[in-house]
């Protein structure tokens, strides 16, 4: 079923069923917000904590929206007045929020100067960004610039039209010190310290491009590191189709999430900001607990039912939970393998903490392929999975669940599948793995040590370690000749001995 009107400022009235709809004057709040990257996520999360705040609090908070690629979400949302809708669901129903924080889009590559002059304007005090992990360009061993990267090659020689996100941002900055107009910048993606790694990536841009400006960014740019929680698949037809049905009206750039939703922030901001402790985020002076809990339990847990569930024929997530032994496999991982490296912060226990993800996990209404969460495994394993086994052999601990989630790692980067079939592999590093993999050929021990080598993703620790070499072949080997089911039903047998 399709309604033929779309949602938008005029067709709002008609918006029917119980949906929340924005409280504030769209119309009269000022902008006070930039935001890079307007994926799912950011619709799903962020944009719902400042109409909230805003709601609750008042203030000129209305964002500017910037894709740093694709058109696509400023096409989706113009038609709409950029309003757009957001549905939480799970087994017992939805609920749904109209959002209208954002007050226009901006596509960078099809203007770099609006987007600079937009987060260089004294007005915008926050700027976010939802870049992904391969968005910051850094080095992930050393965590400093990595300037081999196309992006950040063609911006240091391009400093007026910028593609990178740290190209963007770094050119505003310097802006901003002319004006003395100082601005906050947040980091919303899933890396441990993210907002020191903003300001890594953006200081080792200016100490390159713009030295008098990188002796000052302390005195004007804050970073506050975040922890940002919501599972948010890729938004289908079908859920579009479903949105339509609920609230009267097509809306071509609604999301779906979960109910669930988390937001720690380091309470270290340059001025003023929206009220989303209104909206239930945590104020904090230290995030890292909170972002170490997460990425090592959920997305760690998350990237192994990607790989795994992948290899054994699930294509959504809650088909891997569906899978009695891979549902097991993973809350034995999060208690035995990845607990006892995170100190759980007082506001979030862990026990609890690893029960609530086991029923969001399962959320049937969400459609969440285990194809998109593989996606970038490189930029992802070294936070998620490697830095949780290189705590346990820190202190001998137990890391055979770990390894063999690495080992499926390993056989989905190599593009074929259990059944012979091509895995459609989208990874910065794909054809390098690719070429890995070809050239170790099937022996399992030449195959761990020729990944461990992979200094992007393990650093040059790793490989020292016998045991883990010796895990990681032996797991490469089982998966090889029982597929990844077995595996995992065995992993669960041995372990239980
Ligand atoms: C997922 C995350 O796609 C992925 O890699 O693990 O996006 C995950 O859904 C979020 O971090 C949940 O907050």
């Amino acid at each position: 079923m399709t309604a033929a009107a779309r949602l938008n400022d005029r067709t709002l009235k008609e918006v029917g069923g119980p949906v929340s709809l924005p409280q504030f004057d769209r119309r009269n709040t000022g902008i006070g917000q930039v935001h890079l990257g307007v994926g799912a996520f950011f619709k799903a999360h962020l944009a719902q904590y400042t109409q909230a705040a805003i709601d609750r609090a008042g203030g000129d908070w209305g964002v500017i929206g910037a894709s740093l690629r694709s058109p696509q979400a400023r096409d989706e949302l113009a038609p709409q007045d950029n309003l757009f809708s957001v549905a939480e669901k799970d087994g017992a129903g939805s609920k749904l929020t109209v959002n209208g924080v954002f007050k226009s889009m901006l596509v960078a590559p099809e203007n770099p100067e609006a987007l600079i002059a937009a987060i260089a304007d004294p007005d915008v005090k926050i700027v976010t960004a939802t870049i992904t992990e391969k968005g910051y360009c850094l080095d992930p061993a050393t965590s400093t610039l990595d300037f081999d990267h196309p992006d950040i090659k063609h911006d240091i020689e391009n400093r007026k039209s910028p593609k990178s996100a740290i190209g963007i941002l770094s050119a505003a900055i310097a802006r901003r010190i002319d004006a003395r107009a100082p601005v906050t910048m947040i980091s919303c993606d899933n890396l441990s310290n993210n907002g020191v790694r903003l300001k890594n990536a953006i200081r080792d841009f200016l100490l390159e491009a713009d030295r008098e400006n990188a002796t000052v960014i302390d005195e004007f740019v804050r970073f506050p590191s975040t922890m940002v929680d919501r599972i948010t698949p890729a938004t289908t037809d079908d859920d579009r189709d479903d949105v339509a049905r609920h609230i009267g009206l097509r809306d071509e750039a609604a999301v779906v999430t979960e109910p669930f939703t988390q937001w720690v922030i380091e309470d270290d901001f340059a001025g003023d900001r929206p009220k989303w402790e209104e909206a239930g985020a945590l104020l904090v002076s230290d995030v890292a607990p909170f972002e170490l809990a997460k990425l090592r339990l959920l997305n760690g847990a998350h990237s192994t039912l990607a790989y795994l569930g992948y290899l054994a024929g699930c294509e959504f997530v809650s088909d891997a939970m569906a899978n009695r032994d891979l549902a097991r496999f993973i809350r034995d991982m999060q208690r035995v393998e990845i607990a006892p490296t995170v100190t759980a912060p007082r506001e979030m226990p862990l026990a609890p903490y690893i029960d609530a993800l086991e029923m969001r996990f399962r959320n049937p209404a969400l459609k969440h392929r285990t194809w998109q969460i593989a996606m970038d495994g490189s930029q992802k394993l070294p936070q998620r999975l490697v830095d949780t086994v290189r705590a346990q052999l820190e202190r001998n601990g137990p890391i055979n669940r770990l390894t063999l989630a690495v080992a499926a790692w390993t056989q989905y980067v190599s593009g074929v599948d259990e059944n012979g079939r091509a895995i459609d592999v989208r990874d910065p590093l794909s054809a390098q793995l690719k070429a890995v993999s070809d050239e170790a050929g099937v022996d399992p021990d030449t195959r761990a040590r020729a990944f461990l080598r992979q200094h992007a993703v393990f650093g040059d620790d790793i490989i020292k370690s016998e045991r883990f070499c010796g895990a990681l072949a032996s797991a490469i080997g089982h998966l090889r000749n029982h597929g990844a089911a077995s595996a995992v039903k065995r992993a669960n047998e041995e372990e239980a001995q």
